[in-house]
Parts: structure tokens; sequence; C-alpha cells
């Protein structure tokens, strides 16, 4: 199978899904998000993968967050539905996989992509991965499931840090936070995820569906997910929205 902006391989039925838009760090934008909901959806039905490892191509980035000119321009209005469009597509669908993900986080993961990464069932980063959500540099909030999966996944507090400063945390704070599993050298980073992938299959695939499921039953879906949907598509009628996204194509530091 073949998907635009995506390579597939599939080997010993474990499925490598790599995202490769290497002149913009492979951010997001509607074709990438379209290719990987069509991707994830026919590998939820093929029979013979039973687990998916999720990378980015290059060395420099795993996701460097949403395609900042794509939705420079967008209004309120666009901004919620383009949220919870992208919830149903990507982010969403895969937390629900009936398949275990393994984000092999290989150097940037940020905004978007860092909530692709948090969407996954679990990470393994690079040790020259950089992580963050740094929307509030652009005037915005994470859109993406970021404010609920990060809490969950790192406490409030921590949490909190992150988003209000729109800093990077390195890899070696991402594992002590709990934010990713494990920490490899960049070498070793697809190797890792497929070790963890084989020993993923020794076990039950219906099991796996179930336990996905059971978690999810606690930690998607809260009414936080549809209040930070609402807030992000407020932000876009700010000033601070206008200022930091143009900072951000002229190359400049915003002045909020
Ligand atoms: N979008 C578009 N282009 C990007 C990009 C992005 N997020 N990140 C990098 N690029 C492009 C750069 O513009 C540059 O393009 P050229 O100038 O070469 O044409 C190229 O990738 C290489 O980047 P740099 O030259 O900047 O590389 P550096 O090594 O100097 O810096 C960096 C690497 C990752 C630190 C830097 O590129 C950077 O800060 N990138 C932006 C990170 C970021 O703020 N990401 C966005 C977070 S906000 C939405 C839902 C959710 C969201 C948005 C909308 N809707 C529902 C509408 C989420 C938003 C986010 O993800």
């Amino acid at each position: 199978m073949e998907f635009p902006n995506l390579h597939l391989a599939i080997e010993n039925r474990i499925a490598t899904l790599t995202i490769d838009r290497q002149k913009a760090l492979n951010a997001l934008n509607k074709e990438v998000i379209q290719s990987l909901h069509d991707a994830v959806e026919w590998l939820d039905g093929e029979e013979d993968v039973r687990v998916v490892v999720l990378t980015g191509a290059g060395e420099k980035s795993f996701v460097a967050g949403a395609d900042i000119a794509e939705f420079a321009s967008f209004d309120a209005k666009q901004g919620e539905a383009l949220s919870v469009t992208g919830h149903q597509l990507l982010f969403d669908r895969i937390a629900a996989a009936k398949k275990p993900y393994i984000a092999a986080i290989n150097g940037f993961a940020l905004g978007g992509g860092l909530e692709l990464a948090m969407a996954c069932h679990v990470r393994i980063a690079a040790d020259s991965a950089r992580l963050g959500l740094p929307e509030t540099s652009l005037g915005l909030i994470p859109g993406y499931g970021g404010t609920q999966r990060l809490v969950q996944l790192v406490g409030k507090g921590r949490a909190m840090e992150m988003m209000l400063s729109a800093g990077m945390v390195d890899a070696a704070t991402a594992e002590r936070y709990g934010l990713v599993n494990q920490v490899v050298s960049a070498e070793e980073l697809l190797a890792a995820a497929l070790t963890m992938a084989a020993k993923f299959l020794k076990n039950s695939g219906q099991a796996h569906t179930a336990v996905i499921q059971a978690v999810n039953a606690a930690t998607e879906g809260a009414p936080g997910f549809a209040a930070e949907q609402k807030l992000f598509g407020q932000c876009f009628t700010t000033v601070d929205f206008a200022e930091g996204t143009t900072a951000f194509l002229e190359k400049r530091k915003p002045s909020f």
C-alpha cells in the first residue's frame, strides 16, 4: 500500500510508518493528516499487522508541529472545526487504534508533533530528541489533545511549566518526566522500537485491543478535550495569534 508523504514497511507483523515531509521538518499539513488517517484505517484492518512503529524521516525531526504557514490565516470557526476534524481523523483515531502504536521520536517533536507522539500508546526517543508544546509562543494553545494528554503523562505542574514556557525538554528530561518510556541513541532508535514491538507480539492481539479500550475509557474523551477544542478556536481571533504566527513566518521573535 502507498500513502502520500508516508513510507510504509511491514516485516514480521510489525509495520513501520515514516512521515516524510522533510522540507518542513515533517510538519503536519492537511495532506499529511489525511494520509496518516488513511494509513491508520488501513493498518487497523490488516490482519498481518499487529504493532505499528511511527517515526519521522531524516535525522532532525519527528514532526515539528502543525504546518504554521497553513493555519496562520484561519479564523475561529476554521480553527475550532479543524481541531475537531484533526482529532477525529488522526489523534483520537490513533489513540483508539486496535493495535499498539509505538512513537519512535527521532528529533524535534513539537506542538502537533508531540501531540501525535502522545496519542500513540508508548514512546521511545533518540537521545537527540527535543520535545515541547510551543503553541503559546504562537498565541495558541495545543489543539490536538496536548493539554489533556500531557497532564496525564507528566502531571499537572510539569505540563503547566512546559506549556506556559513554550520550552523544549531534552530526551533525558522527557524520560524522567514519564513523557517517553525509553531513551536510546539515535542509531539504535528503530531497533529499540522493533525490539519493544517484538515483545508485544508475544502476547494476544485481541487482549491488546481490549487493554487499549479499557485504558482509553479512563483517559480519552473527558470534558477537557472538548474545552480544549473550544478554547483553541477562540485563540484564532486574538491579536496575539496574528503576531505569533506572523513572527514565525517572518523569522523573528514575537512581541506580546
Ligand atoms: N510549520 C511549517 N514549517 C515549518 C515548521 C512548522 N511547524 N517547522 C519548521 N518549518 C520549516 C521552516 O519554516 C523552514 O522552512 P524554510 O525556511 O527552509 O522554507 C524549515 O522547516 C526548516 O526549519 P528551520 O530553518 O526553522 O530549522 P531550525 O533548525 O533553525 O529550527 C525548529 C528547528 C524546529 C526549532 C524550528 O523550525 C521551529 O521552531 N519550528 C516551529 C515549531 C513550532 O512552533 N511548531 C508549531 C507548534 S504549534 C490546528 C491544530 C493544532 C495546531 C495547529 C492548528 N488546527 C486544528 C487548525 C498545532 C499547532 C502547533 O503544532
